[in-house]
């Protein structure tokens, strides 16, 4: 078997960095990647469950690096970290005839006394006149 002594020979056997210093061969890896206990290889490091990662809600790991997201409801933030509360009162009123209210991840529409949502939930219609039920006469 060859001994390569060189990192302009097959890159020094190494995956990705390979460092000459004074004739020694050390292998490194790029950002988001870890040497492996063959000190050649590089594998990707998961953020996700080792601690580093910045998210306030989703993680996914990628090759090399990460990507937060946030649940429905939410927005990201610019630093691709946070996520922040969408108040969907702000836009189009949620799409409530008449009370928005919003709240953390969610909002809700809500009606003036005398009006009941309509069961999409979004609507208001006035209250219909009160029904009295009967069991049936036997
Ligand atoms: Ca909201």
């Amino acid at each position: 078997m060859e001994v390569i002594k060189s990192c302009s020979t097959m890159n020094g056997g190494c995956m990705h960095i390979c460092n000459e210093d004074l004739g020694a061969i050390s292998c490194s890896c790029s950002n988001g990647f870890q040497l492996e206990a063959d000190g050649k290889s590089c594998s990707d490091v998961d953020e996700c469950s080792d601690g580093t990662k910045c998210c306030d809600q989703g993680c996914s790991n990628t090759p090399g690096g990460y990507e937060c997201s946030c649940r429905s409801g939410f927005t990201m933030l610019s630093d691709g970290c946070g996520c922040q509360d969408i108040n969907e009162c702000l836009d189009v009123n949620g799409g409530c005839d008449q009370q928005c209210v919003n709240s953390i991840g969610s909002y809700e529409c809500t009606c003036d006394g005398g009006f009941v949502l309509t069961i999409d939930g979004k609507g208001c219609e006035p209250l219909p006149p009160v029904i009295v039920f009967r069991s049936k006469p036997k």
